[in-house]
């Protein structure tokens, strides 16, 4: 083994799954050597050959369950669900897909343990057939579209794909969790999921896959680019700096703000879609919003006059999402 490792500490060593080990389907490769310049990185105990791989997630993992053990009552040593997620090149624990934001979201509110496999886009209709993932819709060329997120659950022997219905098969799996679509607001669920596809995901479309197509692994990249470009032209050209680019963030600004004014509806002050407590809906705006967050940058000027949008809406909705907004 090279590079400096010690064990997992006791509360972690319990998530061996949860703890890194990442494989990767593709071109791109994510295995790195262990890290020497820092003790926060731990050897992964499933790790028998000397390469870790990927134990980047670990320090997040770790500090966030020490902080609220509770999250993960559901964690079992082998018999966790697989997420199928596609990486980025340069986001710090990967993850930045607004579809697969969803999922992950689900499963970390509901403190279910499950481990990453990373797929990159051009493998993703290969690696669904070989698992048994349904196409979730069809593509311009009338052939089934294949998509992630996906996840096999090994309790109940279940492949499944399309988020919305992964949120629905956890509560129905899971129904001493947390729950996303409360009993009774499935309809109002797939209702809003439209209208919000429509009205904000839509106009955050050329704003964002430009910046999402240089976050990419390159087998991704030339994937995506290819593939996007046949749908309107040259990504650089979707939403140049200067007078196009303000009037798409005056449009998805607008947007939002029609959402804040629902939301507002019952209560000027309540945090979340049905008040205090977090739902599906809940989570299919903030899995828009860490895609900003996290391929605009953190620190961009853009996802800060995001934050402040609203009163601050969305900065102080995006802060209650930190402590699930993790990578396992
Ligand atoms: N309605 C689907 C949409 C999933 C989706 O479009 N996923 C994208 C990644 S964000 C994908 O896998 N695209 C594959 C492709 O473009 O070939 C869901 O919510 O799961």
């Amino acid at each position: 083994m090279n590079g400096r490792t010690r064990p997992l500490p006791s509360v972690v060593r319990e998530f061996d799954c949860t703890g890194g080990t990442i494989i990767a389907y593709g071109h791109d490769t994510y295995t790195e050597p262990l890290r020497t310049d820092t003790t926060d990185y731990y050897q992964n105990p499933l790790d028998m050959d000397g390469v870790s791989h990927c134990s980047r997630d670990v320090t997040m993992t770790r500090a966030t369950i020490e902080r609220d053990p509770d999250l993960y009552r559901h964690r079992s040593m082998s018999n966790v669900i697989t997420l199928y997620d596609i990486p980025s090149r340069d986001i710090k624990d990967n993850a930045w897909s607004p579809n697969t934001w969803k999922t992950r979201f689900s499963l970390n509110y509901k403190g279910l343990p499950y481990k990453t496999v990373w797929v990159e886009y051009p493998d993703i209709a290969r690696v669904c057939q070989e698992i048994g993932a349904e196409p979730t819709s069809t593509s311009e060329y009338d052939t089934p579209k294949y998509t992630l997120p996906v996840i096999y659950d090994p309790s109940t022997k279940t492949v499944l794909a399309e988020s919305a219905k992964i949120a629905r098969y956890l509560d129905e799996t899971y129904p001493d969790t947390p729950v996303l679509i409360p009993r009774g607001s499935s309809a109002l669920h797939a209702a809003f999921q439209y209208a919000f596809a429509q009205m904000v995901s839509q106009p955050a479309l050329p704003l964002m896959l430009p910046a999402t197509n240089n976050i990419l692994n390159p087998s991704s990249e030339a994937f995506y680019r290819r593939t996007r470009e046949s749908w309107f032209g040259k990504l650089e050209d979707w939403s140049p700096p200067g007078p196009i680019r303000e009037k798409h963030w005056e449009e998805l600004r607008a947007a939002l703000a029609r959402v804040a004014g629902w939301m507002a509806l019952d209560d000027e002050d309540k945090p979340f879609f049905m008040g205090d407590t977090i739902c599906y809906a809940d989570i299919t705006i903030a899995s828009i919003l860490v895609w900003m967050k996290r391929v605009l940058g953190p620190k961009s000027q853009e996802w800060a006059r995001v934050k402040t949008w609203d009163g601050g809406k969305w900065g102080s909705f995006m802060q209650a999402f930190d402590k699930y907004e993790m990578v396992l």
